[in-house]
């Protein structure tokens, strides 16, 4: 028999309280990571939030589980080898567009082929926020910015279509602005077996006046309301391009397989079900001391 379940998503809340503005995009997706986890009957105590740097960063402050906010850009590597230490935790990674797109992209690159059971989540807001508003890698072509003040310049990066032909085996994008399909789609991301990636429309309400929730609202359409076949990757990545089209913005999930090997299972030692984590150092007390002494 299991043990009944009955915790709620107030669960899943730290003693600190957010700092985002009011009305952040941040907000709804901290809702519908907790509902996802609820529902999916996850505890916190195996559940590990790791970011990088930037607002939505902050994401693991405010979560109950455990959590790290590492340097800028590098919570996919870092959550890459927590997962690999223990695969039995739910790994998940969350960030912004600058941090994970900009100068964490090599990382999520190699986390797309590499299919390690880790669930990432993009907060894209097209700017970097915490630093208050200056172009982001997802930035359109023209976008006034406190770095662009004649426009950007540069092509924005697609990163769906990026991860969709780098080989990962669930990419979606949500809305902000829809928690109930927001909260699914995080259900379905962290259900799934391999390299997860959810890329959430989530504007920023103080340093981005052109993406906004109305500018979201008026152009997000489901593709679950196109009858679309996800293990379709052609399908997919004809969606993806649609990031360019200015009047219709698809959302849901574009892409999944389930039947690629993971990295743990290719993994030599942890496809014989040694868990790194759960090994004994086979080192002394005296050992240990000395190892740990110069961290006092
Ligand atoms: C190595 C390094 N470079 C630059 C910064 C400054 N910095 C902090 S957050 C940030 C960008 C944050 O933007 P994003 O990741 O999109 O997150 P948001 O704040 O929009 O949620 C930058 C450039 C830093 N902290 N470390
Ligand atoms: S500056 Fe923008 S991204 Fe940061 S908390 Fe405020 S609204 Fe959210």
């Amino acid at each position: 028999m299991t043990e009944e379940f009955n915790l709620t998503i107030k669960d899943y809340v730290s003693s600190f309280r957010p700092t985002w503005c009011p009305g952040c995009g941040n907000f709804s997706q901290y809702r519908a990571i907790r509902q996802a986890l609820v529902e999916l009957e996850i505890p916190p105590e195996e559940i590990v939030v790791v970011s990088g740097i930037g607002c939505s960063s902050h994401m693991p402050n405010f979560l109950d589980t455990y959590g790290l906010q590492t340097v800028h850009g590098r919570g996919i590597p870092v959550a890459t080898g927590i997962r690999l230490a223990n695969p039995e935790l739910t790994v998940l990674v969350y960030g912004g567009d600058g941090d994970i797109y900009g100068i964490g992209g090599n990382h999520f690159l190699h986390a797309c082929r590499r299919n390690v059971d880790i669930i990432t989540i993009v907060s894209n807001n097209f700017v970097y926020g915490l630093t208050t508003g200056q172009a982001s890698a997802t930035t359109p072509v023209g976008t006034i910015t406190r770095t662009t003040p004649r426009g950007s310049i540069e092509n924005p990066i697609n990163p769906v279509a990026v991860a969709l032909s780098a080989g990962a085996t669930f990419v979606a994008r949500a809305f902000s602005g829809d928690l109930k399909h927001l909260s699914w789609v995080l259900k379905e991301a962290i259900a799934h077996r391999g390299f997860a990636y959810v890329d959430v429309l989530s504007p920023c309400i103080t340093f981005n006046r052109n993406q906004t929730f109305d500018y979201f609202r008026d152009k997000v359409f489901k593709v679950e309301d196109d009858n679309h076949d996800i293990e379709n990757l052609h399908d997919a990545i004809d969606y993806a391009n649609q990031l360019s089209v200015q009047d219709r913005l698809p959302i849901g999930i574009f892409y999944q397989i389930e039947n690629k090997t993971t990295y743990e299972e290719r993994d030599f030692a942890l496809n014989q079900g040694v868990i790194p984590a759960q090994a004994s150092l086979e080192l002394t007390d005296e050992q240990i001391e000395t190892i740990t002494k110069e961290f006092y």
